[in-house]
C-alpha cells in the first residue's frame, strides 16, 4: 500500500528506535526525566519561547493551551475550517467550557479586520473574547502557508485588545521549510504555540507547547488533570528529540513530492488539483462524476490510500514513508484507471 492518508502514518526510524532504547529516564511528574527536559528546552529555544512542555498529541497540546488561557463561559475566535473547530471533537466546549466563534477565512487566512470586528465589547450580554487561534500551515485549506504578515497584523489587533494568540502549528515546520522564515519569527507573532513532532518529522508520539514560563507552569497542571502527566517519558521524548534535531531538513522532500504528485494528477482529465504549497495535495473529483468516497475505494483497490476532505475532495499527504518512485506509481495507477 502507498499510504498518503496523512503524514501521521510515518514510522520511527532505526535511529529513533535506538534512541528510545538508550534514553536516560526518570519520573516526569516529579520533573526528573532528563530526556524530556532536554527536548522541551531545545523546542523552546527553536521557537524562541521561555519554556516548552511535551504533550502526547497535537489535540492535547491545543486543548491544554485553551484550558490554560481561558475560563468557562468565554469565547475563542478562530478560522471557520480550523482543525481546532472541525476535528477536535468540540473539546474546547466539552473540556474548557468555552464557545468557539468562527471567522470565514480565504484559504484559511483570516482578514485581521474580521478578527477585530469579532472581538466582543464589554457588555453584560456577551461572553468575553479570551483567545484568538491561528493555524499554520492550514490543514483543511490544503497545507496553505499563512503569510507572516497576516500573523503580524492579527497579533497587532489582539495586542491592542489585550487578548492572547495561540498558534496551532501542527505543521509549522512545513511553513518554515516552504518559506525559509524561521520558526521563531512565526512564533514571535503569538503568545503560545503547539507544534507536532509526529507528522512530517516522523516521531512516533508527541507535540510541544511553548510559551512564557508562567504559562507553561499552569499548562503543566492542566496536562496533569487531563491524565497527561507521564512517568518515564524519555522513552518517547528521545525519538521526538531526533525528530526535532535531525528531521526538519527532510520536509523539503515531502514538498517536492507533493508538487510531483500534483503535476502528474492534473494531467488526468476530470481531476482538478490545487497547487500545493507544502505537503498536502487537494484533488477535486467532481469531473469524474463520482464521490470522494468511491474514488478512494477505487484507489484502495489499486494499492493507494488517501483521505476524504469533503463530498468530492480528496486529500493526499506526502510523508517520510513514500519515495519519489512511489509518487510516480500513484500517478500511473490513477491514470490507468481514469485516463481515456
Ligand atoms: N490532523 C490530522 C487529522 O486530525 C485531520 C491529519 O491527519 O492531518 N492541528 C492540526 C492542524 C492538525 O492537522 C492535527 C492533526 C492536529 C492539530 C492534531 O494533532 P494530533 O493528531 O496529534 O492530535
Amino acid at each position: 500500500m502507498i499510504d498518503l492518508r496523512s503524514d501521521t502514518v510515518t514510522k520511527p526510524t532505526v535511529v529513533m528506535r535506538q534512541a528510545a532504547l538508550e534514553a536516560d529516564v526518570g519520573d516526569d511528574v516529579y520533573e526528573e526525566d532528563p530526556t524530556v527536559k532536554k527536548l522541551e528546552e531545545k523546542a523552546a529555544e527553536m521557537l524562541g519561547k521561555e519554556a516548552g512542555l511535551f504533550v502526547t498529541s497535537g489535540t492535547q497540546g491545543n486543548q491544554v493551551a485553551i484550558l490554560t488561557h481561558c475560563r468557562p463561559g468565554e469565547e475563542v475566535l478562530l478560522e471557520a475550517n480550523a482543525h481546532l473547530f472541525l476535528y477536535e471533537g468540540a473539546s474546547m466546549s466539552a473540556l474548557a467550557g468555552v464557545q468557539p466563534r468562527t471567522i470565514q477565512g480565504n484559504r484559511g487566512v483570516m482578514d485581521p479586520e474580521d478578527v477585530r470586528a469579532a472581538i466582543r465589547p464589554d457588555n453584560i450580554h456577551f461572553p468575553k473574547t479570551s483567545l484568538i487561534c491561528v493555524e499554520n500551515t492550514h490543514n483543511k485549506a490544503g497545507g496553505v502557508v499563512v503569510p507572516l504578515k497576516n500573523m503580524q497584523e492579527i497579533y497587532e489587533v489582539a495586542r491592542e485588545a489585550g487578548i492572547p494568540v495561540h498558534l496551532d502549528g501542527a505543521r509549522l515546520f512545513n511553513a518554515s521549510a516552504a518559506t525559509g522564515i524561521s520558526l521563531k519569527r512565526y512564533a514571535d507573532q503569538t503568545d503560545t504555540v503547539q507544534v507536532c513532532l509526529s507528522k512530517g518529522l516522523g516521531a512516533p508520539v508527541g507535540s510541544i507547547i511553548a510559551g512564557s514560563y508562567p504559562f507553561i507552569q499552569k499548562a503543566r497542571k492542566w496536562r496533569k488533570r487531563l491524565g497527561g502527566g507521564l512517568r518515564q517519558v524519555g522513552m518517547i521524548a528521545a525519538p521526538a528529540y531526533i525528530a526535532l534535531t535531525e528531521m526538519v531538513g527532510r520536509l523539503e522532500e515531502d514538498h517536492r513530492h507533493a508538487k510531483q504528485l500534483a503535476a502528474g494528477l492534473q494531467q488526468i482529465e476530470g481531476l482538478q488539483v490545487e497547487r500545493p504549497e507544502t505537503n498536502i495535495v487537494l484533488v477535486h473529483v467532481d469531473g469524474l462524476a463520482e464521490s470522494a468516497e468511491s474514488f478512494l475505494q477505487h484507489l484502495k483497490a489499486d494499492g493507494i490510500l488517501g483521505g476524504s476532505f469533503g463530498p468530492a475532495t480528496v486529500r493526499f499527504v506526502t510523508n517520510y514513508g513514500v519515495r519519489s518512485e512511489e509518487i510516480d506509481e500513484v500517478i500511473d495507477r490513477v491514470a490507468s484507471r481514469y485516463a481515456f
